[in-house]
């Protein structure tokens, strides 16, 4: 591990995809640069859920970053990684680029103070170092903050119990155990496919129903690799011009250009290609449209269904009534969810109707006073997600406040990368930006690019402090929020709008315009000078 410095140009916090590609990019510019990162490894999230069953729901070829004699030199095994081998793909990057010497790990920030008469951050770890830098730049992804609910007798629990995002490094051996699992998100999902298969028996408490779709996981052989990696050059060319910063994109196709016999056909065939994006980008309208909503919902719920042994549970994990709009909650990738639950080893409780009253001893106490004996409880219960990875530290900018006095109420930033009173810091993957619904390495590619050539424009131009104008985050914020309410977002509670964390103030957190259009604003926005954007 790195030595601290008292002072450097550039002081990153994160060591994931968005930390590791502007350290790189900074240091060739020839800025001092360090990264602080509170995990004991980089890889950011990949570092801290190490959960049995957590790989990434987006494919292989997308899923990496675009630097030069990184991605030439690395092949993924399936489609859709797991956290181990992206682990290994992360040490690919630092072994190639040398990045580790500039990385500080088990190095937590916790506060960052402005000093305003050097034009400085003041930056504080937990174990008391401080540092100075004139830049600041927050890489702690969306999910950096796991949520857990205040369930009584927690702590009482004489077995295992753990947040999927603060897994223990060495394992949990899931083997023969009586598993819980709080929570039916991706995370919930993945853990219970693997627990299934190898625990004694798994209860899942769910509180309300996800839509997973089919992963469709697939090896990747020689050949596919070679053929991958031909186009790999291509899936990096295009990438930043889609919606969702991944190849495929919204096609013009609407549900009345079709019979509705075609109509399925056609959702079959995307349906059998795995993953999100097909099904997503079906037809233009899915977001927008409650009739075109209604119909992918049914689709969805019925090929569901037929898989699910028990009438009972059919309607508990697949509805008759929609419960929210389909896609307003981000889909699981499921490979076997909707089968093992007909496992004589597995079996579900709906929290609604028999709701969580205590943790014992021994397990989870429901309302009607059974006692649910346990060896391990898994929390797969989120994220304070966006907002919460930055107003969790202690950020004080130009007039004192911190950024969690500033957005608790309303979030408001300028592009989704600064904020005014808090100059010369940045933030990427984070809040306005497009984050929920943006590919991770895209995403982090194209917030960052502005980052980097916004800290060389003003070496360039010797200028100590950026700031932005507060009519020009007025302006931004209000896109956010009025592009956002074109969408079904708000009438799902989930991470997206902040209503899966009780008190939270309900609002778009991200840009859900599409990283294609968020990348030409920004250009666009560099080109004039950093329009926006006040320098000192
Ligand atoms: O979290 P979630 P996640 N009692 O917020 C439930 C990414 N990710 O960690 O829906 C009972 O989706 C809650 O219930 P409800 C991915 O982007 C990706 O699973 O609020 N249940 C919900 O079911 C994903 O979208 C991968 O009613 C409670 C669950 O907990 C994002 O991270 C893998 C509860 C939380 O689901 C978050 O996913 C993992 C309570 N008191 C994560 N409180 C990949 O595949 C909450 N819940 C890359």
């Amino acid at each position: 591990m790195s030595a601290l410095p008292a002072k450097v140009d550039v002081l990153i916090v994160g060591a994931g995809f968005s930390g590791l590609y502007q350290l790189h990019h900074l240091r060739k510019l020839g800025f001092n640069v360090k990264v602080f990162e509170a995990g004991g490894g980089i890889g950011g999230t990949w570092y801290w859920n190490c959960y049995p069953g957590a790989r990434v729901d987006c494919d292989a070829t997308n899923y990496q970053l675009s630097i030069d004699g990184i991605w030439q030199n690395w092949s993924f095994s399936e489609y859709f990684p797991d956290w181990k081998e992206l682990r290994e793909y992360f040490a690919h990057i630092d072994r190639t680029l040398d990045l580790g010497r500039d990385i500080s790990l088990n190095t937590r920030v916790v506060a960052a103070e402005f000093d305003g008469a050097a034009d400085e951050w003041v930056v504080r770890t937990e174990k008391g170092d401080v540092v100075r830098c004139r830049f600041v730049s927050f890489c702690t992804g969306f999910a950096s903050k796991p949520y857990t609910p205040k369930i009584q007798g927690m702590e009482t629990f004489r077995g295992i119990i753990h947040h999927t995002g603060l897994w223990p490094q060495e394992g949990v051996d899931l083997r023969d155990k009586r598993v819980a699992v709080i929570g039916t998100g991706a995370s919930g999902v993945q853990i219970v496919q693997e627990a299934a298969a190898v625990a004694q028996q798994v209860t899942i408490f769910q509180r309300t129903p996800c839509t997973a779709l089919p992963m469709v996981q697939r090896k990747l052989d020689a050949d596919a690799r070679r053929k991958l990696k031909e186009g790999q050059l291509e899936v990096f060319n295009c990438r930043r011009k889609t919606f969702g910063g991944h190849i495929g994109s919204f096609t013009d196709r609407l549900p009345s250009d079709f019979s509705p016999e075609e109509r399925k056909e056609f959702y079959e065939q995307l349906y059998a290609r795995g993953g999100f994006v097909p099904l997503l980008c079906g037809f233009r309208d899915v977001y927008t449209d409650d009739d075109t909503n209604d119909w992918a919902y049914a689709f969805w719920r019925d090929t569901v269904r037929a898989r699910i042994n028990d009438p009972w549970l059919q309607e508990k994990l697949a509805p008759a009534v929609k419960p929210y709009p389909f896609f307003a909650k981000r889909p699981p990738l499921e490979q076997n969810y909707y089968d093992v639950v007909n496992q004589s080893n597995v079996s579900l409780i709906d929290v609604n109707e028999n709701e969580i009253t205590r943790i014992t001893h021994e397990g989870i106490q429901t309302a009607d006073g059974i006692e649910h004996q346990f060896d391990i409880i898994v929390l797969a219960t989120g994220f304070d997600a966006i907002t919460g990875s930055m107003i969790q530290i202690d950020i004080r900018g130009t007039e004192g406040a911190t950024i969690f006095d500033k957005w608790t109420a309303f979030a408001s930033t300028y592009l989704g990368l600064m904020t005014t009173n808090f100059p010369n810091l940045f933030f990427v993957y984070a809040t306005h930006g497009p984050t929920a619904f943006g590919n991770g390495p895209t995403t982090a590619e194209v917030q960052s690019d502005w980052v980097i050539h916004c800290i060389r424009y003003m070496r360039d131009h010797k200028l100590s402090r950026i700031h932005p104008k507060k009519e020009a985050e007025e302006e931004y914020t209000k896109l956010v929020n009025d592009i956002g309410d074109k969408g079904m977002w708000s009438k799902a509670k989930s991470w997206y709008t902040g209503a899966n964390i009780p008190g939270k103030t309900v609002q778009h957190l991200s840009f859900s315009g599409g990283l294609n259009v968020y990348a030409d604003m920004y250009r666009e926005n560099e080109e004039k000078g950093f329009e926006g954007c006040e320098f000192s």
